[in-house]
């Protein structure tokens, strides 16, 4: 319970998911703590949640607030660099976050994992063969359930996604085994740059026992020495792959584990996303062996290259949580498509630089096919390239054209925030359109 010693007054900015779950711990792990909550925006999701004791201010700041508490607790969605935050900060006042809290009150051991794709990937199946293993494990952080919710629940093992936003306001966690998967441009609009996105993720191995580093991305090394473990599609890596028997296998240090083509998972990235999984379950000394045929049954999460529709030869394929252009291209890479590709792209672009995906898009049959707020920005990336305001006009429009072989792929490049609440709703609503007009 370090850091609650001195505080008697908690200000929570920002609400949603986050803001209640802390809201909530306060309330129910230091009832004697005086909790207050401002949110910038005027309706934020969650108010209608909390308790007519919580004083809230919303639509704006309130300094008078910030300066008179002992603690600020901040949405991951809110930059330490905002000037209000910054006040605060300069006037002495500490400012954490969720997770911070969480690695106050947490007794058992804990993973994580941070990265700019993937991150949810390897969460997930990370807490899958851990519970194949026989563990009672808590899965949550960035990946849509709060770190705070998981507390309470007797679990054995904590398996955390943590973004780099999480953790610019998270420093004492320490972890059995964390891992960096790669590193991509992303979150641009938050970042001075690369390198300042890159320090916030390295922040992951600041207490960690083993570290798990992407032998192809030297970006993900920390500068500091540490007990690395490193991945990567080659046989040097101690979770690699090697040749044996004529096909393809997993290996740990060099030893096959099982053949690539046992995995349902389709796809090199995540290939490399098993690898990682079982890299950390290694590090945090779990015998992950127990939990192949789990992992060989594994399928994936939806809104990451999903299936959604698959009729008169025409596949309809979400991959909503493509909201970078990384993760855009690793959707192309080894796409099987015999017809023409209708890729739905567009949203909030966050300040990247869209040209990358020009030559993947040169190497395609394809018809671009941009909207949303930033949708104009793919224009000069391919000669197909058509401007639409929403994806239901995208859809509207070439579903007439449709022919067998062809595949109609949302793999934005964007986030969501411009029409849809968050990427699953926008995942659902052209799962919605692909069941209309397949
Ligand atoms: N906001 C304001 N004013 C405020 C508070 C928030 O304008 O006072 C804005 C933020 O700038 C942000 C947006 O509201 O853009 C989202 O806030 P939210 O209320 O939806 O946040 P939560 O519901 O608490 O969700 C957060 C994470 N959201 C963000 O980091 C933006 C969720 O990650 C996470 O699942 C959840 O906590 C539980 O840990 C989402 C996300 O987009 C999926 N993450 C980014 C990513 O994966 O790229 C980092
Ligand atoms: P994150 O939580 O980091 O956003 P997800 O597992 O949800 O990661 O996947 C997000 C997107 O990135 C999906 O479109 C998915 O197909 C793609 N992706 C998954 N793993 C990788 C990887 N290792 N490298 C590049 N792209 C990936």
């Amino acid at each position: 319970m370090e850091g609650w010693q001195h505080v008697k007054q908690v200000v929570v900015v920002g609400l949603g998911i986050t803001g209640l779950s802390v809201v909530n711990y306060i309330q129910r792990q230091h009832p004697t703590v005086s909790v207050k909550v401002i949110d910038t925006r005027a309706n934020p999701p969650g108010v209608e949640k909390l308790g007519n004791d919580i004083e809230v201010h919303t639509g704006g700041w309130k300094l008078e607030w910030l300066l008179s508490a002992d603690l600020i607790v901040a949405n991951p969605g809110i930059a330490l660099a905002t000037p209000e935050i910054n006040t605060a900060l300069e006037a002495g006042v500490a400012v954490v976050g969720d997770i911070e809290l969480f690695a106050w009150h947490v007794d058992k051991p804990v993973i994580a994992i941070t990265g700019s794709n993937g991150k949810s990937t390897v969460t997930d199946l990370t807490g899958v063969m851990a519970k194949a293993c026989g563990l009672n494990v808590g899965v949550g952080g960035n990946i849509g359930v709060p770190a705070l919710d998981l507390l309470g629940a007797d679990h054995d093992l904590y398996v955390l996604e943590l973004s780099s936003f999480q953790l610019e306001t998270t420093s004492s966690l320490k972890l059995v085994a964390a891992a960096f998967l790669n590193l991509s441009e992303d979150h641009m609009d938050r970042y001075q740059g690369m390198e300042d996105y890159r320090q916030a993720k390295l922040r992951i191995f600041d207490h960690a026992q083993h570290c798990v580093v992407n032998l192809d991305d030297k970006a993900t090394y920390p500068p500091q020495e540490m007990n690395l473990i490193s991945f990567g599609l080659t046989p040097e890596a101690d979770f690699g792959v090697v040749e044996h028997q004529g096909q393809e296998w997993i290996s740990a240090h060099q030893s096959p584990i099982l053949p690539s083509a046992e995995l349902i998972l389709v796809g090199r990235h995540n290939l490399a996303n098993v690898l990682v999984v079982l890299a950390l379950l290694d590090g945090a000394g779990i015998a992950y062996q127990n939990g192949l045929q789990a992992l060989r049954n594994y399928s994936g999460l939806t809104h990451r290259c999903q299936l959604v529709a698959d009729n008169q030869g025409i596949k309809w394929i979400n991959d909503s949580k493509a909201t970078n252009v990384a993760s855009t291209l690793a959707a192309l890479s080894g796409l099987e498509c015999q017809g023409t590709l209708y890729l739905l792209v567009g949203g909030v672009g966050k300040g990247a630089d869209f040209s990358e995906l020009a030559p993947a898009l040169a190497a395609l049959n394809v018809q671009l096919c941009c909207f949303g707020r930033d949708g104009e920005q793919f224009l000069p990336l391919h000669s197909s390239a058509t401007l639409y305001q929403t994806m239901e006009q995208v859809v509207a429009s070439i579903a007439p054209r449709l022919s067998s072989g062809d595949m109609v792929m949302l793999s934005p490049a964007c986030a969501s925030f411009d029409q849809f609440s968050n990427f699953m709703a926008r995942g659902d609503a052209f799962a919605a359109l692909a069941q209309q007009y397949a």
